[in-house]
């Protein structure tokens, strides 16, 4: 439109003299109007129809579901508006719907006005490039009205309020009982905490020996994996103080490269839980500030993560020692982010999470099993990497079972794609070793050779088993469950120290005079949890005594070979020399939050105490709530 048209409409069609809606007088409206031919007059009456059609059939008053006086939301401006957090994907679906939304105005109209120029006679004699102009303005116009309404539901969306807590046991009730095995848990929790309190407050791990601290994310993180551990065990002045460094001391605003998978179950993982069991929303604020940071990891072309992130720049990329991410790392993070979005009513973390299933879920696989290694670039798993239950495959099975839990077991693929995979692990894993016929879960190298090897990391599947068997999974789960942890429990019983080593091959060969082989790199302990936290879930599901047995023989084994009176416990060196296990000087934040809380959990009488079909634990050992739907 020109400018001397600015404030009018103006319309030339051609063949027709132009004339100007602005002229002052009724008079020379009138005279001018005369002047026109009738089919002139008709185009004119035609068009202004069309206009008003449109306008009526699309503006949102007229709408049955419009509101007018709701708030717009623009797409594209910038800051913090929430419609710029939502995944890629909804903002990539409102651009395919405009376009497609557009499509059909234009046709629409076309039509209109094709059908009554034929009924009033008028052919090609138009200039149709000032009517498409004109018609295209009219369709933009009640577009914007459309894409305002689609707006207005993204933001809708985005304000749902979180599901609140369901705070129904009182873990600081001064009545609460211990008996003498949990007190000796508590002691050693204690004694770790004091001396990390000590020597080594506010930083990521401590040094026990050297009295040391290390940095790893920089986030106070044997700290925050253990705000629910001092809740569990009822621990009123150590959870002050972590509410304290979680208020004052806490933050996440690091120039500092971070492990997407680490951080969330321990870190986002122990936030999560800390709100459930408290309701305490400086936590869910805490969680979401580092959930934010957490979310460009997904920016990769295949949407699978990248492995790393720095949690101020926001720059996400692959490991620096390879192009790979973990497949456990990527699919090992879904129940938090689910649990956030939860809580905060926003589905952003879902979405990109379950876009990483739902991309895993279809790779193809060896009866449900996975090779190690995925590609975040191409999406793809490496078909010729190792499949295992260790290291890094181990919780992508964990997650499965416990992600349909989650769910409320209303999600039945992450079922399904469970049993396949106990299924494949059956067919193409499990063996028994020589002489004790023990059975275990090996590995096949490059997706084909089976190696008779087993990581201490493969012994929670012994508990995973049991639980998916007391969550109505077949019988012989369990029965499977149970040979795996006595295996993982000789595991301990058979070295000179009573400590499970690392990494274990076991014995083939009739014959053979014992079941387990342990090379010299493999003899350390990491102080790691698995085979406690199968005890736990064996002994909730079946009562048997023996299970806190074995557990109680473990935690003595601990205390006798990698305690350090006043300084707690450190990983140790050697577990075959029960002289001199020599220490690693290292206490990982995972033996407070998962080895001695599952310890904790196994010797406690109280059926309240977080009931496995009310929470679910992730595999950091943070429990989190079971929802009645997905
Ligand atoms: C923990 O961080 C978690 O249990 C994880 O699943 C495996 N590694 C350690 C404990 O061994």
């Amino acid at each position: 439109m020109s400018s001397k048209h600015r404030d009018g409409v103006s319309i030339n069609l051609g063949f027709v003299p132009e004339f100007d809606y602005k002229s002052s007088s009724s008079q020379s409206w009138t005279r001018s109007w005369r002047r026109l031919s009738s089919l002139q007059r008709t185009i004119i009456v035609l068009f202004v129809c069309i206009v008003a059609l449109c306008f009526f059939y699309f503006h949102p008053t007229f709408q049955s579901n419009g509101s007018k006086s709701a708030k717009m939301v623009p797409i594209n401006v910038p800051g913090d508006n929430p419609v710029n957090n939502l995944p890629h994907d909804s903002v990539r679906e409102m651009e395919i719907e405009k376009a497609h939304k557009l499509e059909e105005l234009k046709e629409k109209a076309q039509k209109q006005l094709e059908n009554m120029m034929k009924q009033h006679g008028v052919k090609d004699d138009v200039d149709e490039d000032k009517v498409a102009d004109e018609k295209n303005k009219v369709e933009e116009n009640n577009f914007e009205n459309t894409n305002k309404e689609k707006e207005k539901d993204v933001e809708k969306k985005v304000d749902m309020e979180g599901v609140k807590p369901e705070l129904e046991y009182d873990f600081f009730d001064a009545n609460r009982k211990h008996n003498d095995r949990q007190k000796a848990v508590i002691e050693a929790f204690k004694e770790c905490w004091s001396a990390y309190k000590k020597y080594a407050w506010g930083h990521d791990e401590f040094h026990p020996v050297s009295k040391k601290h290390s940095e790893w994310f920089g986030v106070g993180l044997t700290i925050v994996d253990n705000i629910d551990t001092t809740i569990i065990m009822g621990l009123e002045e150590e959870y002050e103080e972590a509410r304290e460094f979680a208020t004052n001391g806490l933050s996440f605003d690091k120039d500092k490269d971070v492990n997407l998978f680490e951080i969330t179950i321990r870190v986002l993982g122990g936030l999560l839980s800390a709100y459930h069991l408290t309701g305490d929303e400086l936590f869910k604020t805490r969680a979401k500030d580092l959930g934010d940071r957490l979310l460009p990891c997904f920016n990769s072309p295949s949407r699978v993560p990248y492995s790393d992130v720095n949690l101020r720049s926001g720059n996400a990329h692959a490991p620096r020692w390879g192009p790979d991410s973990s497949t456990s790392e990527v699919t090992t993070i879904q129940i938090e982010f689910r649990d956030l979005s939860r809580i905060t009513g926003d589905p952003k973390y879902k979405e990109a999470v379950d876009e990483v299933y739902t991309h895993v879920h279809d790779e193809p696989k060896k009866d449900g099993l996975v090779p190690i290694f995925i590609n975040a670039q191409s999406g793809k798993l490496r078909n010729s990497g190792t499949i295992s239950f260790g290291a890094r495959g181990d919780s992508y099975y964990e997650y499965l079972l416990k992600q349909w839990l989650q769910t409320g077991k209303t999600e039945m693929k992450y079922k399904n794609d469970y049993l396949e995979a106990v299924q494949g692990m059956k067919t193409h894993l499990v063996r028994k070793s020589e002489p004790s016929k023990l059975t275990y879960i090996g590995e096949l190298l490059s997706g084909r050779n089976f190696s008779p090897k087993m990581d201490h990391l493969v012994c929670f599947m012994g508990g995973t088993l049991a639980l998916g068997y007391k969550n109505g999974l077949p019988e012989d789960h369990l029965e499977l469950g149970k040979e795996l942890t006595h295996t993982c429990y000789q595991m301990y019983a058979k070295m000179p120290t009573h400590l499970s080593p690392e990494i274990v091959y076991f014995n083939q060969a009739e014959g053979a005079p014992d079941d387990l082989i342990v090379k010299p790199l493999d003899a350390h302990n990491l102080l790691r949890p698995e085979t406690v936290e199968s005890l736990f879930y064996l002994y909730r599901i079946t009562k048997d005594e023996k299970y806190r047995d074995w557990g109680w023989k473990i935690f003595l084994a601990f205390k006798k070979h990698a305690r350090i009176e006043g300084l707690g416990y450190s990983s140790i060196n050697n577990v075959k020399n029960a002289g001199n296990p020599s220490f690693r000087d290292k206490l990982e934040s995972f033996f407070l939050a998962e080895t001695l809380k599952y310890l904790y959990l196994l010797f406690s009488d109280d059926a309240d105490l977080l009931p496995l079909d009310q929470y679910v634990f992730n595999t950091e050992g943070h429990p989190l709530p079971i929802y009645k739907s997905a």
